[in-house]
């Protein structure tokens, strides 16, 4: 009898850590929020501008932004080469060297018309796996500096969004990606570089 015990005991302590992860995973990755603001096409027109203090180098498929500014980041653009790309001044998946103390206002956009996508900044760079997303478990090492919630696909004319600040102050690499299962393990993310 005791032997079924255990492996009784052992059942229901499996089911419920089940239960605990599906739950983490559930909270922690899907939460699709921020599904209420968009943007008109008018509107996201109207940011897609270079503001002072940033320079597009398309040679180097670079953006240098040396002064608190806001960028437009379009998540998953029709015509771009690869769907895991976010536009970004007219580059996909550019590099961004930002100098140190600079504050960067992200407006993250998705512009895709059936899928989901995000906007994360990590410390923890490529290869990223299918799940680049479990990092926020704790349990990944993926270390999310910013929000995981999702953006809705566009749909009658509305672009989700939602804005994200960071202050970069401390030099060193970051990148950028989007933690829907599969896309940055398929190139959907992009280096940051804070330099001094
Ligand atoms: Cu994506």
């Amino acid at each position: 009898m005791n032997k079924y015990k255990t492996i009784g005991i052992v059942g229901v302590a499996f089911l419920t850590a089940v239960l605990v992860f599906s739950a983490f995973y559930y909270y922690g990755g899907y939460n699709t929020s921020s599904s209420s603001q968009y943007l008109t096409q008018s509107q996201l027109e109207s940011l897609n501008v270079t503001g002072p203090g940033v320079y597009v180098s398309q040679a180097n498929s670079t953006i240098y932004v040396n002064n608190s500014t806001t960028l437009l980041v379009m998540a998953g653009p029709m015509n771009a080469p690869s769907m895991y790309s976010f536009e970004i001044q007219g580059l996909y998946n550019p590099t961004i060297v930002i100098k140190e103390g600079v504050t960067v206002h992200f407006t993250v956009v998705n512009i895709d018309t059936d899928s989901e996508h995000n906007f994360v900044l990590s410390s923890q760079g490529p290869p990223y796996s299918y799940m680049s997303g479990m990092g926020s478990m704790g349990s990944g090492g993926y270390n999310s500096m910013t929000s995981m919630s999702f953006l809705s696909p566009t749909n009658s004319g509305h672009f989700y969004y939602y804005n994200v600040s960071y202050s970069f102050s401390q030099t060193g690499t970051y990148w950028y990606l989007c933690t829907y299962p599969g896309h940055a393990e398929n190139g959907m993310y992009g280096k940051i570089v804070v330099e001094h």
